[in-house]
């Protein structure tokens, strides 16, 4: 029985408890967390049950075998490198940097370490079901696409945070934040590739509590084409009143369409021309990659925190050596941050904009 791989954690805010929780559940041992100030260290580490509060990064990265970076997007780089420099693996939130060049350098110096980031939406089964079902063609070809991804947490000028700010969070706030796990689920499910986009953003508030003459977007509109032929749209916003994490897409191929909504992650919608059907989440009757991440019977509704927890545990199977189907890695957190680059710039020059790195 191998020892428990050691975690530290890096950040003490809300996705801070959601990685502690996941890396508990995946059977590590929490020892060490690092917040924005010694004694946030403390107070953070007996909040979340960690051993012990540390001063700084350097410190922790002596007493542990991988780490969590869960800060503000603007110290993801900084971070990240600085854990792979000491040759340990990471598990980076996305966006997983503010530039493209800083995520490229991060793919770079991940080079042979275990380097993932929570494009956890990937680990919810009936996802795994609907790409088994597209890659296997019985969905037929990819035509049209429709994804959206709305919430309300930003809608009142009191909500106010490091998001806002382009210096902390980076130069697109919407869509680097919630658009990337949509176009990474998209491109994932699919199998297929954003080859250019046209694009329109808003910033519908342009002061807030702490901010004023903001620059970073509330909501963002996307036309899209693939390699494949296909075409579709997406519209993200974080100022939709009532919606809270509805993230939802259609993907209509030439014999079926698929259709899923993170918020009713329990069935999933086959649609056909002779009569349309709900598949729910019974292992019984999906593919093996989704089977493989039911945790309970049908019936017994999983969620955001047990695809969470999926993706850490596979995370960690990687760190042991192994291989797990659909593991989102620094190379999945680049393509996020080239396809919220390319968005911008087409939002800014009201023209269609090529993705690179095909
Ligand atoms: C806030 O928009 C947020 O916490 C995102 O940062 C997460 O990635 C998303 O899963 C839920 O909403």
């Amino acid at each position: 029985m191998s020892a428990a791989l050691r975690v530290g954690v890096v950040g003490g805010g809300f996705m801070a408890a959601v990685h502690s929780r996941a890396a508990r559940a995946a059977g590590a041992e929490l020892v060490g967390i690092v917040a924005s100030s010694p004694a946030r260290s403390q107070q953070v580490a007996g909040e979340l049950g960690i051993a012990r509060g540390f001063d700084s990064l350097d410190d922790l990265l002596d007493s542990v075998d991988v780490v969590h970076v869960c800060t503000p997007n603007a110290l993801h780089a900084p971070q990240a490198l600085a854990v792979l420099e000491a040759g340990l693996p990471v598990v980076c939130e996305k966006p997983l940097a503010t530039t493209v060049a800083d995520a490229d350098r991060l793919v770079q110096a991940a080079s042979g370490l275990t380097a993932t980031v929570p494009f956890v939406y990937r680990f919810h089964p009936l996802v795994r079901h609907a790409r088994a079902r597209i890659a296997s063609g019985e969905a037929g070809r990819v035509l049209t696409i429709r994804g959206s991804y709305l919430q309300d947490w930003m809608l009142e000028s009191t909500d106010d945070n490091w998001r806002v700010d382009a210096a902390a969070g980076g130069r697109s706030r919407a869509f680097a934040d919630i658009g990337s796990h949509l176009i990474d689920l998209i491109e994932f499910v699919t199998g297929d590739r954003v080859a250019r986009v046209a694009s329109t953003a808003r910033t519908f508030f342009g002061d807030r509590a702490q901010h004023s003459d903001i620059t970073t977007e509330d909501a963002a509109a996307v036309v899209l084409e693939t390699t494949g032929g296909a075409i579709g749209t997406l519209l993200v916003s974080q100022t939709a009143p009532g919606r809270k994490n509805a993230l939802t897409i259609e993907i209509a191929g030439s014999s079926e369409s698929i259709g899923f909504e993170q918020e009713h992650p329990e069935t999933l919608w086959v649609g056909r021309r002779a009569g349309s059907l709900a598949v729910p989440r019974d292992a019984d009757q999906l593919a093996p990659d989704a089977a493989r991440l039911c945790t309970v019977p049908a019936g017994h509704p999983q969620g955001y925190q047990d695809a969470f927890n999926a993706f850490v545990a596979d995370t960690y199977a990687a760190v042991g050596g192994a291989a797990p189907d659909g593991l989102p890695r620094f190379a999945d957190g680049l393509r996020a941050v080239q396809l919220t680059d390319a968005v911008m710039d087409a939002a800014e020059m009201g023209a269609w904009v090529d993705v690179p790195g095909l």
